[in-house]
């Protein structure tokens, strides 16, 4: 009888554990690949999303967001999602060119150069990106807009004559592009390797926002900021069809609920943040201001060069989804 309690004591604590331990842990859980620094305003946004899907799903699914690139690599996070080795993730819209050429419309220079006109950009061209992600298996959760890009040089820079031959750092096609029609060499990186891409000497310019300059210290490899405000990115969140189905439709809900408001605060904190990350490249010792006539003029006739390369290969739909958003 002794002997029988001694065994049987321990198994029951172990039983209550693991009932105790399943009873906290949701049904589902969801890894959502990011590809940006955790710090960034996109994964904290992205971090309380999960958060806040993890607490209203009443312990039906749990997301937990994987900021920095350490799931998968921002290069690889549209395909994992796409194939459902990860059932949720986040994108930079624009480096999905060649999935489908609308996937660039919002990197296309000086269309929409403002939040407000990024918005409307959005607004205009939501159900056609809605429409392209669905023909790949994928729901749109939400987006949120980096800041304005600029140009990062090493040097004062007055025309893009002087960007000859010079290397540069490119996260998409649209700005590997606008490196090679200013002579300059492009190499694509993603932003986690970016520093040490500079440190190296792999690279020595770029163009992209004062927040992820800000995020990888850009003052330590680069002396200018030149506020060119050529366009204004977006990163999406999606989700896999077939995850999604898995689902009920309460759980759906909470999910939409909870991207709306994450799209809206990120929209919000992108617009507050933009003028202060550019006041942090100052303080670190960058000269930041505007274009002068020359280089924002050679940038105008690149921005027409990319814009009519682009009307070529998106055809009518192209054509169409710039045409709703000048109307609107
Ligand atoms: N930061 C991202 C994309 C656009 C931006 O402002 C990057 O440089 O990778």
């Amino acid at each position: 009888m002794t002997k029988h309690l001694k065994i049987t004591a321990p198994v029951a604590i172990a039983a209550l554990t693991l009932s105790a331990s399943i009873t906290l842990a949701a049904d589902m859980k969801w890894d959502m690949p990011m590809a940006y620094s955790a710090s960034n305003y996109h994964s904290e946004n992205g971090a309380q999303f999960a958060k806040e899907v993890t607490e209203a799903s009443g312990g039906k699914l749990e997301i937990v967001a994987h900021p920095g690139g350490s799931l998968f690599k921002g290069g690889e996070i549209f395909r994992a999602v796409r194939t459902g080795q990860a059932p949720i993730g986040e994108r930079l819209i624009s480096a999905l060119g060649n999935e489908d050429p609308l996937f660039e419309i919002d990197s296309l220079p000086f269309l929409a150069t403002s939040f407000a006109d990024a918005k409307k950009l959005y607004d205009a061209t939501k159900p056609e990106l809605q429409k392209v992600l669905a023909s790949k298996g994928l729901t749109l959760l939400y987006t949120v807009p980096w800041p304005p890009q600029g140009l990062y040089t090493k040097k004062p820079v007055n025309s893009t004559a002087e960007m000859k031959g010079v290397t540069f750092r490119a996260y998409n096609a649209a700005t590997s592009r606008l490196a090679e029609l200013m002579g300059a060499v492009p190499t694509k990186i993603e932003a986690a390797e970016l520093s040490q891409a500079f440190a190296t000497g792999a690279v020595e310019s770029m163009v992209s926002s004062g927040s992820t300059g800000y995020d990888r210290k850009l003052w330590e490899h680069s002396s200018h900021w030149y506020n060119i405000q050529a366009w204004l990115p977006k990163n999406m969140v999606i989700v896999n069809n077939d995850a999604w189905a898995k689902l009920d439709e309460a759980t759906q809900k909470v999910i939409m609920e909870k991207a709306s408001e994450a799209e809206a605060r990120g929209w919000a904190k992108a617009e507050e943040l933009a003028n202060w990350y550019v006041e942090e490249l100052a303080k670190n010792g960058m000269t930041v201001g505007p274009a002068g006539d020359q280089l924002k003029a050679d940038f105008a006739k690149i921005g027409e060069t990319m814009t009519t390369e682009w009307l070529a290969k998106a055809g009518d739909t192209g054509k169409a989804a710039v045409d709703a958003y000048k109307a609107q």
